[in-house]
Parts: structure tokens; C-alpha cells; sequence
């Protein structure tokens, strides 16, 4: 195991990381910025380092700094967590040539697969099933409609440089094609660098069910099942659950199948993630990869118990998968919810400042992930994210009352919080039919608006 590793991340990830390496035996260095030093993260390591000012493009997204850090503290290895540079492939690169182990797949896999034309193509030659449209990037008009000539109507366009919804635009009808096509390529530009765009057909309301993969440095390819994480609000998920409502043993073994074998074809190593979309009728498509740990393995590890981190960290050190495919046991149900700072009645604007009060849920089958404490200001910098509460339960049912039950246990005063949102979407007659789509939260908000301008009338 390593004699020492940096983890290059702030917040909750950094003290899980942390805590898998205490049970390792494996020291730690955190790194911080200036308005991190009351952070968690930094008390729970044995080493850090103050890697510059509030700003992430001068401290946690800085590869330099995080180099300098860990070459002044002697680690050996770095774990980016998630978000930062944790999919930053010329960081993973700059982490090889000084002689440092990322965590994580090797800069070339990541650059293959953060490129969504190459990583789409990868998977066809895998053999993955995807959603119908262009074979690569696509220059202009005609040839857009020449692809659209064998797939029609509605289609959408998607950043080759894009991700996690970044840069889409949904085309219905010829008449929108030309403008849509041109913003799309101008906003691609501008947020990515690269104008790059290619184009699918739309598939209308489908859920997102993603497979946590395992891959060792040895050629062994494991998943550990799915995650549906079909609740986002604006592409921000906000409930992760374990077994998915749509979920059975049948499709469960082809997707699975599917995602070991793009997985291996890319030539994967360490923990990643296969997002597929999921159709009305159970058909599954690749979406994109992630090569990171995920803000919801939390999920994953209480149907499985297995711990990712120490997992990815195992990996990393060249040790084999200790398990088989065969060997992994599904058992019950998980679901995680989001605590962030926001306020849901302004359009969950960021809700920084202090924490006067803070209790969180426990009991049996209760776990909170979170870097949080009584008297902690969040500070205005990051993400808003302020805990992951996970309950564990024998099924989707009775994880439902617990989850209820857990986040009326949860008590944070001094800031605005999606506490009262999520028991309110937990609760919900629908999302507690499992049978929804990835507009439920918009639907949900419709729903409520019209609940409220109905309550006095006599139906
Ligand atoms: C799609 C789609 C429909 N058809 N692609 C959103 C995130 C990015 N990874 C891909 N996304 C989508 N791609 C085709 N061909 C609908 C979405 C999408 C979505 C996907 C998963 C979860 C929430 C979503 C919300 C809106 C759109």
C-alpha cells in the first residue's frame, strides 16, 4: 500500500477518502485553500497544506499547486475525488511524469472517454447499444440533415467536449435545426474550447440508470450494479437510489454485461461510471462515462458492502480484485439524498453562511456523509452541498419511511437548506410509484402550482 497519499479535494469526498486510509493504515496530507482552514478535512488528515486563495482556479484547480504539495509532504499518491481535477487528464499526466500515482484511469482513457464522439464510437465497437445519430461530429447543415434524413424528428445536439448536460440543445423540427445548430456550436466554443457537435435522435422522457464499474490493473472488470438517478433538478441529481424501480435480474445482467464490456474495450482502470439512458419500453443506451468516484457510491456500497475507496485505492497499488463478479451479493435497497445549502422558494439559490445548529439523523441503517458541524460557515466558493443522507433497508418501502423518518431527524438551522424539499419529494404519491421519468421534478412543480391554485375550489 502506498506510505503516503494526498487527497486534492475539500468538503465530504475529502474526509471519506480520509477515513479509508486511516482504516488502511495509509497517513494523509490534505491540501486547502484559505477558506477552508476550519474545514473538517483539514483537522481529520495528519498533514496540511494551504495551497492558496479562496478561488479554485488558484488552489483546488491548480495542478501545481497540488504537485508542490505533495512533493514538499512526500506522498506518493493523490486522490482528485470528484469535481476539480478529478477527470483533468493533463493533470493525471503531469501526476505520471513527477512519478506520483493518480487514482484513478490513466490520462489517456480519460481524455478517450471526456471526449463524448470518441468515447460514443468505443462503445459501438464494443459492442454497447447507443442511441441512433451521427457517427461522429458533424460539420454543418447538410450534414446534419443527411443524418437526420435516416433518424427524423426530434433530435438533439450535444457537445463532442460537453457532459453532464452541458451544451444540449433539442431540435423538433426542421425549421429550429439551423439557428440550434449554430448556437450550439458557438456556446460548445465557448465553454469548452472545442466547437465540436454531434447529433442523436431525442429519446423523450427516459430515466437515468448508471453502472458502477470496478477495474483492476490486471484485466479483471467487475460492476457493482446500478444507480437510478433519474430525480435531477436543471442536471443536478438530488436522489440516487439502489436497486432502480425499473430494475430486473434480466436487464440488470445485460446492462451490466454492456457496461464491463465498453469498460474493458476502453481499456478502463479503478472505479468509474456508465451512464445509460433507459426508454418507455426498457430499452438502455450509453450515455457517457465517468472516470471518477461519484458524489452517490455511498448508494452502491450499502447494496454491495464494498468500500470504492478503499477499492480504488487497492487498485491503484496494483493489488487484484479480491472478488468475482459471481461474488458480489446484491442485498436490499439504498437510497441517497441530497443536503445542499440553497433555498428551493428562490429558485435554490446558494445559501452560504453559518451553521447555528446541527443534528443529524441516526439509528439503524442511517448513514450521513458530510464535512458539516455546529458553528461551520459554508463558505460561497463551492459547491453547495453540505451532506449526503443514505439509509439501508430490506426494500424500496420500508427505505422510504426511513428516509422520511431520517430527514426529520435532520436538523440545520442558520441556513436556507433542500431538507423540507426532498421529505416533500420523498413523500410524493408518484416518486413513491417508482414510475416516473427525468422531468419529475418539473412535473412535480407544475403539480404543486396547480394543487395551490385549485385548494379553494369546489371540484
Ligand atoms: C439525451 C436525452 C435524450 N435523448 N440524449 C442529459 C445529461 C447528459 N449526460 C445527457 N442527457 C440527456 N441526453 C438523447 N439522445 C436526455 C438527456 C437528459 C437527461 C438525462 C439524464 C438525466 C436527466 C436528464 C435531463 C434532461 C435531459
Amino acid at each position: 500500500m502506498f506510505k503516503k497519499i494526498l487527497i486534492a479535494n475539500r468538503g465530504e469526498i475529502a474526509l471519506r477518502i480520509i477515513r479509508a486510509c486511516r482504516e488502511l493504515g495509509v497517513p494523509t496530507v490534505a491540501v486547502y485553500s484559505e477558506a477552508d482552514i476550519d474545514s473538517l478535512h483539514v483537522r481529520f488528515a495528519d498533514e496540511a497544506v494551504c495551497i492558496g486563495p479562496a478561488k479554485s482556479a488558484e488552489s483546488y484547480l491548480d495542478p501545481k499547486r497540488i504537485i508542490a504539495a505533495a512533493e514538499i509532504t512526500g506522498a506518493v499518491a493523490i486522490h482528485p475525488g470528484y469535481g476539480f481535477l478529478s477527470e483533468n487528464a493533463a493533470f493525471a499526466q503531469i501526476c505520471k511524469e513527477c512519478g506520483i500515482t493518480f487514482i484513478g484511469p490513466s490520462p489517456e482513457v480519460i481524455r478517450l472517454l471526456g471526449d463524448k464522439v470518441q468515447a460514443k464510437q468505443t462503445m459501438i465497437k464494443a459492442g454497447v447499444p447507443v442511441v441512433p445519430g451521427s457517427d461522429g461530429g458533424i460539420a454543418d447543415i447538410d450534414e446534419a440533415l443527411k443524418v437526420i434524413a435516416e433518424i427524423g424528428y426530434p433530435v438533439i445536439l450535444k457537445a463532442a467536449a460537453g457532459g453532464g448536460g452541458r451544451g444540449m440543445r433539442i431540435v423538433k423540427q426542421a425549421s429550429e435545426l439551423e439557428s440550434a445548430f449554430r448556437t450550439a456550436q458557438m456556446e460548445a466554443q465557448a465553454a469548452f474550447s472545442n466547437p465540436e457537435i454531434y447529433l442523436e435522435r431525442f429519446v423523450d422522457r427516459p430515466r437515468h440508470v448508471e453502472f458502477q464499474i470496478l477495474a483492476d490493473n490486471h484485466g479483471n472488470v467487475i460492476h457493482l450494479g446500478e444507480r437510478d438517478c433519474t430525480v435531477q433538478r436543471r442536471h443536478q441529481k438530488l436522489i440516487e437510489e439502489s436497486p432502480s424501480p425499473v430494475m430486473t435480474p434480466e436487464l440488470r445482467q445485460k446492462m451490466g454485461a454492456a457496461a464491463v464490456a465498453g469498460a474493458k474495450f476502453a481499456g478502463y482502470q479503478n472505479a468509474g461510471t456508465i451512464e445509460f439512458l433507459v426508454d418507455g419500453s426498457g430499452d438502455f443506451y450509453f450515455m457517457e462515462m465517468n472516470t471518477r468516484v461519484q458524489v452517490e457510491h455511498p448508494v452502491t456500497e450499502e447494496v454491495t458492502d464494498i468500500d470504492i475507496i478503499v477499492e480504488q485505492l487497492r487498485i491503484a497499488g496494483g493489488e487484484k480484485l479480491s472478488f468475482t463478479q459471481e461474488q458480489v451479493i446484491f442485498s436490499g435497497y439504498a437510497i441517497e439524498c441530497r443536503i445542499n445549502a440553497e433555498n428551493p422558494d428562490k429558485n435554490f439559490a446558494p445559501s452560504p453562511g453559518q451553521i447555528t445548529s446541527f443534528h443529524v439523523p441516526g439509528g439503524h441503517g442511517v448513514r450521513v456523509d458530510t464535512h458539516a458541524y455546529a458553528k461551520y460557515v459554508v463558505p460561497p466558493h463551492y459547491d453547495s452541498m453540505i451532506a449526503k443522507l443514505i439509509v439501508k433497508d430490506k426494500n424500496r418501502q420500508d427505505g422510504l419511511r426511513k428516509m422520511l423518518r431520517a430527514l426529520d431527524e435532520f436538523v440545520v438551522e442558520g441556513i436556507f437548506t433542500t431538507i423540507d424539499f426532498q421529505k416533500k419529494i420523498i413523500a410524493d404519491p408518484v416518486f413513491q410509484s417508482g414510475m416516473f421519468d427525468t422531468s419529475f421534478v418539473e412535473d412535480y412543480f407544475k403539480r404543486s402550482k396547480e394543487g395551490a391554485q385549485n385548494k379553494d375550489k369546489v371540484v
